[in-house]
């Protein structure tokens, strides 16, 4: 099939579903464009089966805002046309849907060019569920000829918020031989420097996120006499409000801000704990990729994390905010290795059982197959 993907490129874990399953799609013999703004992050080698395509702003005095969405239409139609696609599929409604299926009617009369929609979080939860942007989001939905939603939870949350049910769940997934704990020589001894226990956090720092609970939760571990640290991986809005309560608690020498890495793995095979104190999380794709590395994860039981993270099996779950509870069970598990080994065993086993990309692919596959089939 030649498959043509849009995601976000830069931020967020909808971009990186997105860019992982043009990789997978591209292993498996199809070949993948990437239409986009620019290159996405975890798209780091380009060949015949994974092509890229970058959507060129025009900007003229007139435009006070340049319409993106309409040069990401125009750069579909383009590219339909040129590379003969099979069909469009669009990561997070709001806009790519729309410019979706403005390319679609534009090359109707010439050739037949579906658009499936993956609905990742926010595009549902916070930006559908604006008002100003409600009917535009089910205009999408009702128009795409596929959608699909990374975990129960969002189709819920879809059906609730739109009344629309026309959709697949297709969860998230992940590459065990790429994301498995691997010998990373010298990291652990640089970040941890006197063979303290490492938590790591991974995101993108927006408020969603809750980063600054990690700093509340370091605080409480070393408290309680863990001498662990934290590494917090990625950047965005939230980070200077973490590093400053980070200051304000005086553990600011316990951890270590690190920025945005190419290699989350390197990070992941490291840890002896993942952090992931969301408010709002629609599926939780760090906690999966850290699960797959052997890390028990310690997060919010909010959307859909509990999906992904059995409680008590695979990592320990809380209350939003609950950081009191999350401090004690990672005391509980950084003094208990035996215990904190055998939960990294079993969410390794978890992840691969009912995420892994070589189960979860195919169902893409089968998902495009049968839009394509449908008149
Ligand atoms: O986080 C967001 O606001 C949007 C979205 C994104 O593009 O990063 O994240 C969502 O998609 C991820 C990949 O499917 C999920 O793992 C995240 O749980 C989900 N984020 C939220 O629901 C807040």
């Amino acid at each position: 099939m030649k498959v043509g993907i849009t995601v976000y490129p830069t931020y967020g874990g909808s971009g990186i579903v997105g860019s992982e399953l043009g990789k997978e799609l591209a292993r498996r013999g199809h070949t993948v464009h990437f239409i986009s703004s620019s290159l996405p992050t975890r798209l780091t080698e380009l060949n015949e089966r994974i092509r890229f395509h970058e959507v060129e702003m025009m900007s003229y005095p007139l435009f006070e805002h340049q319409p993106y969405t309409l040069a990401l239409a125009t750069k579909m139609v383009e590219v339909a046309e040129a590379e003969d696609l099979d069909l469009l599929h669009v990561h997070y409604a709001i806009p790519h849907s729309v410019s979706a299926i403005l390319a679609r009617e534009v090359v109707r009369p010439r050739r037949r060019l579906p658009v499936i929609t993956t609905l990742h979080g926010t595009d549902i939860t916070l930006v559908g569920a604006d008002r100003s942007y409600l009917p535009i989001t089910r205009y999408c939905l009702e128009q795409s000829d596929g959608v699909t939603a990374i975990s129960e939870y969002l189709k819920r949350a879809t059906v609730e918020t739109f009344q629309f049910d026309r959709l697949t769940v297709i969860p998230n997934f992940v590459n065990g031989e790429e994301y498995r704990r691997r010998p990373v020589p010298g990291l652990r001894s640089h970040l941890a420097p006197e063979g303290e226990p490492l938590m790591v956090h991974v995101s993108n720092f927006r408020p969603v996120k809750r980063p600054t609970d990690c700093i509340e939760i370091l605080a409480r571990v070393l408290r309680r006499g863990v001498k662990a640290r934290l590494v917090m991986v990625g950047d965005g809005p939230e980070r200077a409000q973490a590093e400053h309560r980070a200051r304000c608690l005086h553990v600011d020498r316990s951890c270590v801000f690190v920025g945005k890495q190419p290699r989350i793995v390197d990070y992941l095979s490291v840890a002896d704990l993942l952090l992931l104190p969301s408010e709002q999380e629609s599926f939780g794709l760090a906690a999966l990729e850290a699960m797959a590395c052997e890390v028990p994860v310690i997060a919010s039981r909010t959307g859909g994390v509990p999906e992904v993270v059995v409680d008590g099996e695979s990592g320990l779950l809380s209350e939003v905010g609950d950081v009191e509870k999350m401090s004690a069970d990672a005391v509980s598990l950084l003094c208990d290795e035996e215990r904190r080994r055998e939960m990294g065993r079993r969410a390794r086993a978890s992840a691969l059982e009912r995420y892994s990309a070589d189960l979860v692919i195919p169902r893409y596959v089968q998902f495009y197959e049968e839009v394509l089939a449908a008149e």
